[in-house]
């Protein structure tokens, strides 16, 4: 009977599809540019800024780093949304624990290999919310996607999931990157379709 149909699902579908967007099935690719092929014997990832302690990773420590599994919708501003995408990887806590932010940090700035930016408040890389991944789909990242690890902060369009991570920044101040400098909106917040500058 058509009335019990939405029932089957855990959450009717558009509980979890925000406005505007659609399922895709598959795996998109959306990079400015070239796929940057980083080796993992010359691969390095390094937190600075406002920090206790400046830290810089080889990818065998990196990889030794404790890590967790995560599963999450994640929602690009160009429409399509992903349901449970599976990534294995270092939460942000992890990294603050660390490195030991200092209280005058308001935001990171997440650099890539490939030049790109983007920066993200840190209440949103706090609490269980960002991941530095590695593993997606039970493989190893591919470059394609941002291997050998990328950013992940499914919460917000995956814009701000800067891929081919090479640099956390911690700063005191908004400093909007690549995209937010060229028309799209400085927070990107899916369930608010805050897609462009002005929304
Ligand atoms: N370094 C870097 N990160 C990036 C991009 C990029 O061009 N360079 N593109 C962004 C955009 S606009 C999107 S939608 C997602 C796409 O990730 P995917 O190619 O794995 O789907 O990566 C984001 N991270
Ligand atoms: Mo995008």
């Amino acid at each position: 009977m058509i009335i019990n149909e939405g029932f089957k699902a855990k959450r009717a579908p558009n509980d979890r599809l925000p406005p505007g967007q659609y399922e895709e099935t598959g795996f998109p690719v959306l990079s400015l540019g070239p796929t940057p092929l980083v080796p993992l014997d010359s691969w390095r990832f390094e937190v600075d800024g406002l920090v206790d302690a400046k830290i810089s990773w080889d990818w065998q420590q990196f990889s030794s780093l404790p890590a967790e599994d995560i599963v999450r919708d994640i929602h690009c501003v160009t429409k399509w949304s992903k349901f449970d995408t599976t990534w294995r990887g270092v939460s942000m806590d992890q990294i603050i624990s660390l490195a030991g932010v200092s209280p005058e940090a308001t935001h990171i700035i997440a650099h890539s290999h490939d030049g790109y930016t983007t920066n993200i408040p840190i209440e949103d890389i706090r609490g269980g919310k960002a991941w530095i991944a590695y593993v997606f789909g039970g493989a190893p990242l591919e470059p394609e996607h941002g291997g050998p690890a990328r950013l992940l902060v499914p919460h917000l369009y995956f814009w701000k999931s800067a891929k081919w991570l090479s640099r956390l920044e911690f700063v005191r101040g908004d400093r909007p990157g690549f995209w937010e400098t060229r028309g799209y909106h400085n927070y990107g917040d899916p369930w608010k379709e805050q897609r462009y500058t002005y929304d």
